[in-house]
């Protein structure tokens, strides 16, 4: 979509500090860290939000184990994180690119505001 930030992230015309790729997904490093570890994981086809995600694709599942796997990788597992959907205004999403937040390094509190 060529209006998209992160499409143009996935293309390669905006650049981003790159932690983890694959033919499917790209997770790259928040421009705006909310937490010590602070990485967003989006799927490289353009799929606005949660709601638009095929029920019959497993997109979303592989995003989860990307999650999962950064956050061994970035060695908060242990301590703990949190993995984070934005969806439409009220969830506060202001990128309408699908994308979850890994969020961690820090004791995260509980509700979000
Ligand atoms: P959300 O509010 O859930 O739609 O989150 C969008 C996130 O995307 C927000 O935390 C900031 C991040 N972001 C926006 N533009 C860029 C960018 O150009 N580069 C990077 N690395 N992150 C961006």
């Amino acid at each position: 979509m060529s209006d998209c930030i992160f499409c143009s992230i996935v293309n390669g015309d905006i650049p981003s500090n790159k932690v983890y790729e694959d033919d499917e997904i790209l997770a790259f490093r928040d421009i705006a860290p909310e937490a010590p570890v602070h990485i967003v994981i989006v799927p490289k086809l353009h799929v606005a939000n949660i709601l638009e995600l095929d029920e019959s694709s497993d997109l979303g599942q592989k995003m989860l184990k990307v999650a999962s796997r950064i956050a061994k990788d970035e060695g908060i597992a242990e301590s703990g994180f949190r993995i984070v959907n934005n969806c439409n205004a009220d969830g506060g999403q202001t990128v309408f690119h699908l994308h979850f937040h890994l969020l961690g390094g820090r004791n995260l509190k509980w509700p979000p505001g």
